[in-house]
């Protein structure tokens, strides 16, 4: 039997930031996570979205954090994406679709994935707050389209309720976690879900 460990080590370095990932999909019991971006709230949310998912996650980076926080939070979410993209490896065996709804007390997400090969992302939090800690509000899609771009999926979130903006955030990430955890799920196949025979 093939042993298929879906795991990668990802580095980036720019003049804007300096990230490594490790990455592995299947974590079963052993599941750990650290993430360290010097940004608290995106650590917060990549935290959510790893534990959800099912991820064992460890995650690096030092930004230019003395300009803002864009160029961190973009290239992080590029490389989580790379990272994601090279742990699947060939599209063939997973499930491909997936879809949920989280909430967070008043808060309620809904997330939906198409581990696809092309790249898409529909983000619709609609949050109020100009910041939440040090990350501006503005961020938060952008994270999770730059994500769905360099992974190359299809991904569609919509907060559909929700009074405070922390919860409507992390309501969007661990929806997100819960599509992509049952996305990726092995179907014990080595069938290619497509009718095209590839993806
Ligand atoms: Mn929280």
């Amino acid at each position: 039997m093939e042993i298929n460990v879906r795991e990668s080590n990802v580095s980036r370095k720019t003049n804007e930031t300096d990230i490594t990932i490790q990455l592995l999909l299947d974590s079963t019991e052993n599941q750990s996570i650290s993430v360290h971006t010097g940004i608290g709230f995106l650590d917060h949310m990549y935290h959510a979205l790893a534990k959800h998912s099912g991820w064992t996650l460890h995650l690096q980076c030092k930004g230019d954090l003395h300009i803002d926080d864009h160029h961190t939070a973009e290239d992080t979410a590029i490389t989580l994406g790379m990272a994601f993209k090279q742990a699947l490896g060939i599209l063939r065996g997973i499930k491909r679709f997936g879809y949920a709804y989280a909430p967070l007390d008043e808060a309620l997400s809904r997330a939906v994935v198409d581990i696809s090969g092309r790249p898409f992302a529909n983000v619709n939090l609609n949050l109020k707050r100009e910041k939440i800690g040090d990350l501006s509000t503005e961020m938060l899609p952008h994270v999770l389209s730059s994500f769905a771009t360099s992974a190359g999926i299809t991904l569609h979130v919509d907060v559909l309720k929700g009074e405070n903006d922390h919860h409507r955030a992390e309501s969007a990430f661990k929806a997100l976690a819960l599509a992509i955890k049952q996305a990726i799920q092995k179907t014990g196949t080595i069938d290619v879900p497509s009718t095209k025979g590839i993806l």
